[in-house]
């Protein structure tokens, strides 16, 4: 059960603390099992130190506490008084699952990889007050509940997407998203690399993609593209944030960018102008030329090559473009393609129309709760992320007075966000068909990373609670609650996040 009431603070003055004591109920995403030590709490004292049977977890929980509290907070193997084992989890836990105890003495999580460790940190953080969030130091104290969270996601799978393609976001920018999307638990980051609008990604061998396929954006505006350190400069940041990037070539539509560089990807053998506008559909590779396979051949190789995860998201969208017959012939070539670099392809659901191999991973986008060719793919087993667009995408407006944003699938505040269960979304499709769920962040009005942060909160932090918690701890009027308490976190750290009227900010 979930604790409903946070302990008292205990303080020597009769005045009440700057900060109040968090509660195990206000935590996001909702854990599996959360149980207060009633009158129980433990406060870092000056001394605080961690030590951590994963140096680089240890070091990352230090980093934060030292910048808003000030303390030195060393990272020792000698038993801190934040300690994090890997040692003594329930099985129950898996890999990225954990137990957190805070007694009157201390506070220690335990897990069985480091990636449990992780997550058990973000939880810790969130029993802290909202002040922890702060880059410069704050006046504490620093009071944590006393009790136990044992806790593990519902899906393996639990996304963000970034569309850097409409508009270019820097490693810096990319990497501020990944702070942020660490602390609700998400552990993969779906970059959309290429789209008519702009290529960003550098290929070996084909230096027009990014000197003119990358050299715009929606609007008319510079872009930009990742030279390959960059690239990887963000995989490995992602890494030590327990994340793992799915990068995407959209194809064979959304491509005027890469058939914009080379004359030779174009069917009539003639380069299309950029395009800065926000149209879809108007673009396809040339389905029967051999040079457009060289081509992928050498994209998909090194951006296999690049790549730590096991996933290639080779787009497949709104080709309407190119025939149904040559759909399915480049879908299926472009798998084969995938494999024999040793990646899995990820595809929108549209890929259902061709053959899937068996590993392929589709990702369901529709505002319908039905697809035919999807439901008859789940049925031979193809596995599905659940990114619905009138619920999970983040660039649909708030209401219909939100400066930013897109509305063709509809308003979505965020009880609409909140308010489906990935497992029972799709008729026909059972639910271990399910592999988790993805919240795309389209971005052809979003220019800034506070127009990022906007979009992304609060509506994230309910996608990223319907793909960790157990649907048993599904209900709007506790999640509302549990939000609200989001409010000063994000404030304090920064995050320019949207005041939706559905919740009671504190
Ligand atoms: C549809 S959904 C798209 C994107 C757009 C988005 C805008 C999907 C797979 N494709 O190309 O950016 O709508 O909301």
């Amino acid at each position: 059960t979930l604790g409903a009431t946070a302990p008292t603070a205990t303080t020597s003055t009769a005045a009440k603390p700057a900060t109040a004591v968090a509660s195990f109920a206000d935590i996001v995403p909702a854990p599996v099992s959360a149980v207060p030590a009633t009158g129980v709490s433990y406060a870092l004292p000056s001394s605080a130190s961690v030590s951590s049977d994963v140096a680089a977890v240890g070091g990352y929980l230090a980093a934060i506490l030292r910048k808003s509290t000030g303390y030195a907070v060393p990272v020792s193997t000698a038993p801190g008084t934040i300690q994090l084992l890997l040692s003594g989890a329930p099985a129950a836990v898996g890999a990225q699952g954990y137990q957190l105890d805070v007694t009157a003495s201390g506070v220690t999580v335990r897990a069985q990889a480091a990636a449990g460790l992780f997550a058990g940190v973000q939880t810790l953080l969130e029993i802290l007050p909202p002040g922890v969030e702060s880059s410069t130091v704050q006046p504490g104290p620093w009071t944590l509940p006393g009790g136990r969270v044992v806790d593990y996601p519902r899906y393996a799978y639990r996304g963000a997407m970034l569309d850097v393609a409409r508009h270019f976001f820097t490693v810096a920018q990319v990497e501020r998203y990944i702070d942020q999307i660490a602390r609700y638990k998400i552990d993969y980051l779906h970059l959309h690399l290429s789209d008519d609008q702009g290529w960003r990604i550098a290929i070996n061998g084909w230096p027009q993609l990014t000197a003119h396929g990358g050299s715009t954006e929606v609007g008319g505006g510079p872009g930009g593209y990742y030279t390959q350190a960059d690239y990887a400069a963000i995989t490995a940041y992602a890494q030590q944030h327990y994340i793992t990037v799915v990068p995407e070539i959209d194809m064979p539509g959304h491509s005027n960018a890469a058939q914009s560089s080379y004359a030779q990807l174009n069917c009539d053998g003639v380069a299309p102008p950029l395009y800065t506008g926000t149209d879809v559909g108007f673009s396809s590779f040339c389905v029967g030329s051999p040079t457009t396979y060289t081509f992928l051949d050498d994209v998909i190789g090194q951006l296999a090559a690049l790549t730590p995860g096991p996933y290639l998201h080779i787009g497949g969208d709104e080709a309407q473009s190119t025939s149904a017959a040559d759909y399915a012939t480049f879908v299926n070539k472009v798998q084969a393609i995938t494999a024999a670099h040793g990646k899995t392809a990820i595809g929108w659901h549209d890929i259902a129309n061709a053959t899937l191999l068996p590993s392929t991973i589709a990702q369901f986008w529709d505002t319908s709760t039905s697809n035919k060719a999807l439901t008859a793919a789940a049925k031979k087993g193809t596995k599905i992320i659940m990114s619905p667009a009138n619920h999970a995408y983040l660039d649909m407006k708030y209401t219909s007075s939100t400066p930013l944003g897109q509305d063709w699938a509809g308003l979505t505040d965020v009880k609409k966000a909140y308010d489906w269960d990935p497992g029972a979304y799709l008729s026909g499709v059972p639910a271990s068909a399910v592999v988790g769920v993805e919240a795309p962040l389209w971005t052809e009005t979003i220019v800034t990373s506070a127009d990022i942060e906007y979009m992304a909160f609060p509506r994230l932090a309910a996608l990223a609670e319907l793909g960790w918690s157990p649907e048993s701890t599904h209900t709007w009027t506790a999640f509302r609650t549990r939000l609200a308490a989001q409010g000063p976190r994000w404030k304090a750290a920064g995050i320019t996040y949207y005041h939706s009227t559905q919740i009671a900010w504190p």
